[in-house]
């Protein structure tokens, strides 16, 4: 079994002014000469921590993470004007313009799969590896399974929470709901809702429930963010023009070296899509876990994405 790299501290960080509203921050750890990798993180909302930077050979890797429009240190906090896929897909560029890179690794779990797959299809030439996790296309069956019915089954006990802080005559479209109340002017309302849609994600990443998760996804910063933004992403269908964009312009990238993990109890994004996305790509390699869920920090699933950097080292 293959473990985390040791923690290293990066060598740069600073913000990128990206539009009149928005200030993207990033961060280089690993070798300044190394093979450039891009750390895509989570949610969308979910920001970087600095664990993120241990998938990688830090002797190697030339490590890039940086926080999306809205979260983490990237300002302002929260915000969801001009905050779009397409927007994200362009800071990337700006990144890797501003650091002069030509091509890059591109690395992501979760929304950072929806938005690394998102990446690499609008500009193929500039990606050599895709390493995605947990994967998650955003297409309306995904959605409906999270927040609305299906891992409700799972979690009853968790669920409860989330559905109970909707008025009955509401649940019929939780995601519509919640965006009502996290957009709205009732501060307490909107806290109180991030909190109760970040928690259930936090609460269900894991095949065993880890407290550490559901303390983070409570925290009021957090929270707010997270929930916000992904809120807002999901009731524009990820400001994608079809349901299935992803799987239909997969064709751009089936030239590119991918390793896809995946947790066979990823009540989140359950493997189905994983499969799906397989399918497509003659050149990826699928693992499923049989004993992990959806979270990025378990251990079989940190042994095979750590597997999967090694062998894109040279
Ligand atoms: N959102 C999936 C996602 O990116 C649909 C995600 N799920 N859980 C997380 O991120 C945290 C572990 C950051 C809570």
């Amino acid at each position: 079994m293959r473990e985390l790299y040791p923690s290293t501290e990066p060598y740069n960080q600073d913000f990128i002014k990206v539009d009149s509203i928005h200030e993207i921050f990033y961060e280089e750890s690993g070798n300044k000469n190394g093979k450039p990798v891009i750390f895509v993180h989570g949610g969308p909302g979910g920001g970087c921590s600095s664990d993120y930077r241990r998938y990688f050979d830090p002797e190697v890797y030339r490590i890039i993470l940086f926080d999306q429009r809205g979260c983490g240190k990237s300002k302002p906090h929260a915000c969801l004007e001009n905050n779009t896929t397409w927007h994200l897909v362009d800071d990337m560029e700006k990144i890797r313009t501003t650091l002069g890179i030509e091509k890059w690794q591109v690395f992501g779990g979760s929304w950072g799969s929806t938005l690394g797959l998102t990446y690499a299809i609008s500009h193929p030439d500039r990606v050599t590896e895709l390493v995605l996790r947990g994967i998650f296309m955003l297409r309306p069956s995904e959605l409906r399974w999270f927040y609305q019915e299906g891992a409700s089954y799972i979690f009853p006990d968790v669920w409860e929470s989330y559905r109970d802080n909707i008025p009955e005559a509401e649940r019929d479209n939780f995601i519509k709901a919640y965006y009502k109340r996290l957009t709205g002017d009732n501060e307490e309302e909107k806290l109180q809702s991030a909190k109760a849609w970040s928690v259930w994600e936090g609460s269900t990443s894991r095949l065993i429930t880890d407290p550490a998760l559901i303390e983070k996804t409570s925290d009021a910063h957090f929270a707010l963010s997270f929930a916000r933004i992904e809120c807002h992403y999901f009731i524009n269908g990820g400001f994608f023009e079809t349901d299935s964009w992803i799987l239909e312009n997969v064709d751009k990238i089936k030239h590119i070296p991918t390793v896809i993990v995946q947790g066979r109890y990823d009540v989140v994004c359950p493997t189905k899509s994983a499969w799906e996305l397989a399918k497509l790509l003659p050149k990826s390699e699928l693992t499923i876990i049989p004993d992990a869920g959806h979270s990025a920090a378990e251990l079989g699933i940190v042994s095979a994405l750590v597997e999967a950097t090694d062998s894109f080292r040279v």
